[in-house]
């Protein structure tokens, strides 16, 4: 298997279009006969992660215990893909530390979208829930998101659709020789 492990780490808002890249960033690899896996929140905060809610303490768990396991699957020589809000930008470097100190690829892609964006996009209504106060401690509006400084990807992904989102991650996966 001719592939170096990495992990692809999206980090956004609530509706900023993580999944929706991560899917599609998937489907993309698959074609190109790529080990990739995709964590997110069907598959870890429904097993792995079901006793962890939305506190500051369980956010920090439940990204503690992501960065692991997405390390286990680039050591596998897999493409990890992780598509959480990862709000915090500690825990995020803590991921990345991880992964380099096992010599293994870390790139944070800033999913990007502003606040009254993604508030009018509400696919669940989750903000107007939020807003309402009937779900406490939500990410933008009730508990802080902190925006990556230097990502190695930034997407906005208010200015750019989900085919060209895909373009620049492989771009940079090629250029960087992971693909
Ligand atoms: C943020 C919440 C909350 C609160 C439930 N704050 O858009 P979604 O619905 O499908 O994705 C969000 C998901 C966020 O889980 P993460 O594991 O990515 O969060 S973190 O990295 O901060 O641990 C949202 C839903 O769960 N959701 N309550 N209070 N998002």
């Amino acid at each position: 298997l001719q592939q170096t492990g990495v992990t692809i780490w999206l980090t956004g808002l609530s509706a900023s279009g993580k999944s929706t890249i991560a899917c599609a960033l998937e489907q993309h690899l698959l074609h190109l006969h790529k080990f990739t896996y995709r964590l997110d929140g069907d598959n870890v905060r429904l097993g792995l992660n079901k006793d962890l809610g939305f506190d500051e303490k369980s956010r920090v768990e439940n990204i503690r215990r992501i960065g692991e396991v997405s390390k286990l699957f680039a050591d596998s020589a897999c493409i990890a893909i992780t598509a959480f809000i990862s709000p915090y930008r500690t825990d995020r470097q803590v991921a990345r530390e991880l992964h380099e100190k096992g010599g293994l690829g870390f790139i944070e892609v800033f999913v990007d979208a502003p606040l009254s964006v993604v508030e009018q996009r509400d696919p669940k209504g989750l903000y107007k829930a939020a807003r309402a106060g009937t779900i406490k401690d939500f990410t933008g509006i009730s508990a802080p998101y902190e925006a990556p400084e230097k990502p190695d990807i930034h997407i906005k992904t208010d200015e750019c659709g989900v085919t060209k989102a895909v373009e620049v991650i492989i771009e940079y996966l090629t250029k960087h020789n992971y693909i």
